[in-house]
């Protein structure tokens, strides 16, 4: 009843002021009956320029000020700190550029708003301007595209030099699941044909591969730092995304082929959570959270910071809860983690 009530006000309200524009447009007819603009309606125009100049810097300067504190912090891996580079000096460029050209735009639009008696000046070209301004973009372009491609080429180079640690990330609605290679470091094949739940072969995984029978499955993943890890990534149903936002990595998982992706974590997930920015957002998350606790809201346990393994493609409904920990820690602590964990070959015997 309640919101009856307000879409009928709400009409009433809107009818009340289309009748009042009515009257006013009409109230002004007899006064002002040109549709052509006149040099004061310009004039308004082009201080409305200025007006919307100004806004667009504030918003911007508003929007640093508010949502700088949202970014990811440091990157914690080796490639992280070039792509992190590479992006910043995109961005600082693009800046520079923007603010200067807004400004110039509007400014002109309102030097040369039109004006009675005011005519037009017909200016053919200018060849050294237009050198000018081609050469300038053409070499900051070149320059950021070069600069692109050999970071894409070095993120990108996945291979077998420094002994990598071989991780298969496996991705189903809506959860991840991660298989190292065992011992011998080398996955056995598996095939989603080959999945059988009874016997809780989740990945299907090849069991008369030799190599399978040591593989490790878990549902957290665990990397020594320092260590270069190279990512093989398979999709059981649907396209997912493998996206570790703190190590800038993303690659996409797809049914039916592997994918690949590399990169050294460099940065422990204990001393990640001695960095002032991760410290800082812990400190704004958890007061949040202890207001929604003293209003009994769930959802206020304290928070800590762990980094995390997302699904970026929207995969369906529960897409926005597909995560995985990772944890980033000592050679020995990993070592001692994998050696508590139980071998494919193991599961399959006890069955
Ligand atoms: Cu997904």
């Amino acid at each position: 009843m309640t919101a009856l009530l307000t879409i009928a006000v709400l009409i009433l309200v809107a009818i009340a002021i289309w009748q009042m524009t009515k009257i006013f447009e009409l109230s002004q007819y007899s006064t002002e009956n040109s549709q052509v603009a006149n040099d004061s309606d310009n004039k308004t125009n082009g201080y409305l320029l200025f007006a919307f100049l100004i806004f667009i810097y504030a918003i911007t300067i508003f929007s640093f000020w508010k949502y700088s504190k949202f970014l990811l912090p440091e990157a914690a891996s080796e490639h992280g700190g070039g792509y992190d580079q590479l992006m910043l000096v995109s961005f600082i460029i693009i800046f520079f550029v923007q603010t200067i050209t807004q400004a110039l735009l509007h400014y002109f639009g309102y030097k040369y708003r039109g004006e009675t008696g005011k005519k037009a000046l017909f200016y053919a070209d200018n060849d050294r301007l237009e050198l000018i301004w081609t050469i300038i973009p053409v070499i900051v372009l070149a320059g950021l595209i070069l600069w692109g491609l050999y970071t894409w080429t070095n993120i990108m180079d996945v291979n077998d030099e420094d002994d990598p640690l071989i991780v298969e990330l496996y991705a189903q609605q809506f959860n991840w699941t991660a298989r190292y290679g065992g011992d011998d470091n080398v996955l056995g094949d598996a095939n989603v044909r080959m999945i059988d739940i009874d016997r809780a072969n989740i990945l299907g995984l090849d069991e008369s591969d030799p190599n399978a029978s040591d593989d490790v499955i878990v549902k957290e993943l665990h990397l020594p730092v320092g260590r270069k890890v190279n990512f093989r990534f398979r999709s059981q149903d649907v396209l997912h995304s493998a996206y570790m936002p703190h190590f800038r990595a993303q690659m996409n998982c797809v049914p039916g082929m592997i994918t690949e992706f590399s990169f050294t974590p460099t940065i422990t997930t204990v001393d990640m959570r001695q960095n002032p920015d991760v410290v800082d957002k812990v400190k704004r998350t958890n007061a949040i959270r202890a207001e929604k606790a003293a209003n009994g809201e769930p959802n206020s346990d304290p928070w800590e910071f762990d980094y995390l393994l997302l699904c970026n493609k929207i995969c369906g409904k529960s897409h926005y809860n597909m995560q995985m920990k990772i944890i980033v820690e000592t050679e020995e602590e990993y070592n001692a983690w994998m050696a508590s964990q139980q071998k494919f070959g193991q599961t399959i015997a006890a069955q």
